[in-house]
Formats: C-alpha cells, sequence, structure tokens
C-alpha cells in the first residue's frame, strides 16, 4: 500500500522522483502550477513538450524535469469544468490512472500531485480531492510507488485533502 500524504506549499520544490502538472493540450505553458513549473525547470522543458505534439484531456505525459528537483515531469490535461454531466469525473480520474502508469514505466517511487482541473478549469475542490484519493488508493501501490504527496497550494484545498484522507 502507498503512503498518501498532504503536503502545502509549492510543487515545484518537491524532492520526489515525478511531479505532475496540471496542463493543457497543448502542453507548452500556462498559468498557475503549469507556468510555475515552466518557470523553475528552465526553457529545456518547453522545448522538450514541444517534442511532444500537444497531449489530450484525460491523459498524460512525461518529460525530464531539467532544472527542477523531481527528475520526471507527468504533464496531465484535466478536464474543464462544465457542470459536472460532460464526462469531466471520468476525465479527471483518468488523468490520475494515467500518471501512476507512467509512474510505473519510469519506475517512479514517490510522486506529487497538485490538485488538477482545481484552479482556472474551475472543478470543485471537494469532488475532485475524492477522485484523486480513490484513484491513487486503489492504484499507486500496484504501480511500485510508495508515497504519493497531494500537495496543497492554498489552504481550503489542503483542508480538504485532510478531512477526505481522515476519513479513510
Ligand atoms: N504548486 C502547487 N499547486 C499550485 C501551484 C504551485 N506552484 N500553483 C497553483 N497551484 P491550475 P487547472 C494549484 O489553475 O485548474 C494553466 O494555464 C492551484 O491553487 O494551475 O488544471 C494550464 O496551462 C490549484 O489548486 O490548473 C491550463 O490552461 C491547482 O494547482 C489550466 O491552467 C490547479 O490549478 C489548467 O487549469
Amino acid at each position: 500500500m502507498a503512503k498518501l500524504e498532504v503536503v502545502r506549499g509549492d510543487i515545484t520544490k518537491r524532492a520526489v522522483d515525478a511531479i505532475v502538472n496540471a496542463a493543457n493540450t497543448s502542453l507548452l505553458g500556462g498559468g498557475g502550477v503549469d507556468g510555475a513549473i515552466h518557470r523553475a525547470a528552465g526553457p529545456e522543458l518547453v522545448a522538450a513538450c514541444r517534442e511532444l505534439h500537444g497531449c489530450k484531456t484525460a491523459d498524460a505525459k512525461a518529460t525530464p524535469g531539467f532544472r527542477l528537483p523531481a527528475k520526471w515531469v507527468f504533464h496531465a490535461v484535466g478536464p474543464v469544468w462544465n457542470g459536472g454531466a460532460k464526462g469531466e469525473p471520468e476525465q479527471l480520474a483518468n488523468c490520475y490512472r494515467q500518471c501512476l502508469q507512467l509512474a510505473r514505466e519510469h519506475e517512479v517511487k514517490s510522486i506529487a500531485f497538485p490538485a488538477i482541473s482545481t484552479g482556472i478549469y474551475g472543478y470543485p475542490k471537494g469532488p475532485a480531492a475524492k477522485i484523486a484519493i480513490a484513484v491513487c488508493r486503489e492504484m499507486a501501490g500496484g504501480c511500485g510507488v510508495d508515497t504519493v504527496e497531494f500537495c496543497c497550494f492554498d489552504e481550503a484545498t489542503a483542508v480538504t485533502y485532510e478531512r477526505l484522507l481522515g476519513e479513510a
């Protein structure tokens, strides 16, 4: 069983094997956590992303971490919240699944996730955290991951994860 933890702060500082980016389909950068990761990783990151030719919603692709402490960045494209009946829950779950599959492929033991889709893309925090936790509980251990960090940038997100993880 993998350990699931809440950490507060900036995901670009996490010294884990892989951090996850909440990207868009272009993979060429943006605001929010995406912008922070590109700034911290350096210009090599956008060059590597360009080679990937984009990514579909609900999927994820890997690049090196370049100047980040993390060895890998898994760029996941979450759904834009559109009321919740347009497949958003399944798409969000699939982002987490794809990242854990990438973790298995790259022999990642520790991974940090941001709260994908809950910023600019507008996904409600509680339902998104439930999905993140459920998928990681189900799959992380089987993918060889020992530690999953839910890296929370704002206090409301941290409290949400802590409450849900405490409910077990
Ligand atoms: N470390 C950890 N979490 C962060 C950081 C950080 N440095 N900065 C923000 N967050 P968002 P989305 C949190 O908007 O909703 C971009 O333009 C933030 O508080 O980054 O998936 C992309 O290019 C929130 O909890 O991602 C896409 O176009 C969470 O990260 C679009 O935004 C996700 O917020 C993706 O939107």
